[in-house]
């Protein structure tokens, strides 16, 4: 069976965009609803531009589901754009500085930025979502749940709390419409895009993902490729717009000392029927992983935000086709996306947290994946015992 892994295709004002998702195992429920719950929020927040009231992103399912359930065949997720007019949106010769303008128009030697663009935009993340929801619904099949929140918008940064369950930080986000759980913080965010929004200028921030009901050992140390600290950063900055990731203390963890760094160990005998067969720890600085690999902890994980780079005041750029001096273009655009960048990071963890979970727990139907889930409990629960 196929690892699973996915694709996006689409352009910004193109018909659609579509995710083809590969290597699901076969018998899995789809559940519609929450995939387009996961577009749905992430079309949201505060701070976004005129686009998102014209789209209604839903998922139509084009292939690789019978009868609401996986097939174990290629799956193919469509998300129509309300507004496909790429044949007649204007070319764009003032790069905009911080986007993919300027670059692309380098790299495929021309002076119009429209088709980089098009690709660039954020409007791909809608695909990523769709397969990064398709994959929590996998997870949520094992008690597995993603909750992605923001932290900061514009300097402005909220307490979070680190004891929070997955519904408690679910229900505090949820409470606003910058999806910050500090509903005192939220309110100065929105304060704060309001102010930026005056000044014709943009937000980024920070976001962080938490994901509960992990057991221990996935990813792996063996090999590079396979650490999941790894391939959760790179997935995650491979997001548009995202220039840094941290996982549990990260950056934080370079001035401390390792004692106030690391995670002493505990056993208790009355939690044997956790997920960590009673071995547990107090503190979670390292984020839920050490060595690429789960420790049973909650996964924990950062990303900054740059502002969007489509700024209404302009910045300094140069006329590609004249060569000389200009402001930038603008085309309509948001003033901070941070929010929607809370969804979209949560779901590209999900879909990497669900990649590793089926190498661990292979199986070709759901039920053998449960079964492998389950065998493997039984052993850990005997881990340092006689069977
Ligand atoms: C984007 C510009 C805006 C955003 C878009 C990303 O689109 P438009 O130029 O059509 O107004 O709304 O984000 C989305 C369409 C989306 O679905 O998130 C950009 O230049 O990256």
């Amino acid at each position: 069976m196929a690892n699973l892994s996915y694709k996006t295709a689409g352009e910004s004002h193109g018909r659609c965009v579509v995710a083809l998702v590969e290597g699901m195992p076969a018998g899995l429920p789809v559940d519609a609803d929450r995939i387009n719950a996961a577009l749905s929020r992430r079309q949201g927040g505060y701070g976004r531009g005129g686009r998102m009231r014209i789209e209604r992103d839903r998922v139509v399912f084009l292939a690789g589901v019978r009868q609401g359930r996986t097939i174990g065949s290629p799956i193919a997720m469509q998300i129509e754009n309300r507004d496909h007019r790429i044949d007649r949106a204007p070319g764009i010769s003032r790069p905009r500085p911080g986007h993919a303008d300027f670059a692309g128009a380098m790299k495929w030697l021309t002076t119009d930025c429209r088709n980089t663009l098009e690709r660039a935009s954020a409007r791909e993340t809608a695909g990523r979502v769709a397969a990064g929801a398709l994959a929590g619904v996998l997870l949520a099949d094992f008690g597995v749940e993603c909750v992605g929140f923001v932290r900061a918008i514009g300097g402005v940064e909220g307490v979070v709390r680190d004891d929070l369950s997955a519904d408690q930080l679910r229900d505090a986000r949820d409470a606003n419409e910058v999806y910050a759980p500090d509903a005192q913080a939220a309110g100065a965010m929105v304060a704060a895009i309001k102010q930026a929004q005056s000044e014709k200028d943009t937000l980024g921030g920070i976001v962080e993902v938490r994901v509960f009901g992990l057991p221990p050992g996935l990813g792996s140390c063996m090999s590079w490729s396979e650490r999941l600290d790894g391939r959760i950063m790179g997935a995650v900055g491979a997001i548009q717009a995202i220039k840094g990731v941290e996982i549990g203390l990260g950056f934080g963890c370079a001035a401390r000392r390792g004692s106030q760094v690391h995670d002493a160990i505990y056993y208790d005998e009355a939690r044997r029927a956790e997920a960590a067969a009673g071995f547990f720890r107090t503190t979670n600085r390292a984020g839920g992983l050490e060595g690429g690999m789960t420790n049973g902890q909650p996964l924990v994980v950062r990303a900054a935000m740059k502002p969007i780079s489509t700024l209404l005041r302009g910045m300094d750029s140069v006329n590609l086709q004249t060569r000389t001096p200009e402001r930038s273009d603008y085309e309509r655009s948001d003033i901070c996306a941070v929010p929607a960048a809370s969804v979209v990071v949560e779901q590209v963890v999900a879909f990497e947290v669900a990649r590793a979970w089926l190498e661990k727990f292979a199986g070709d139907t759901l039920a053998e994946v449960h079964a492998a889930c389950t065998h493997y409990h039984d052993a850990l629960r005997h881990l340092g015992t006689s069977p």
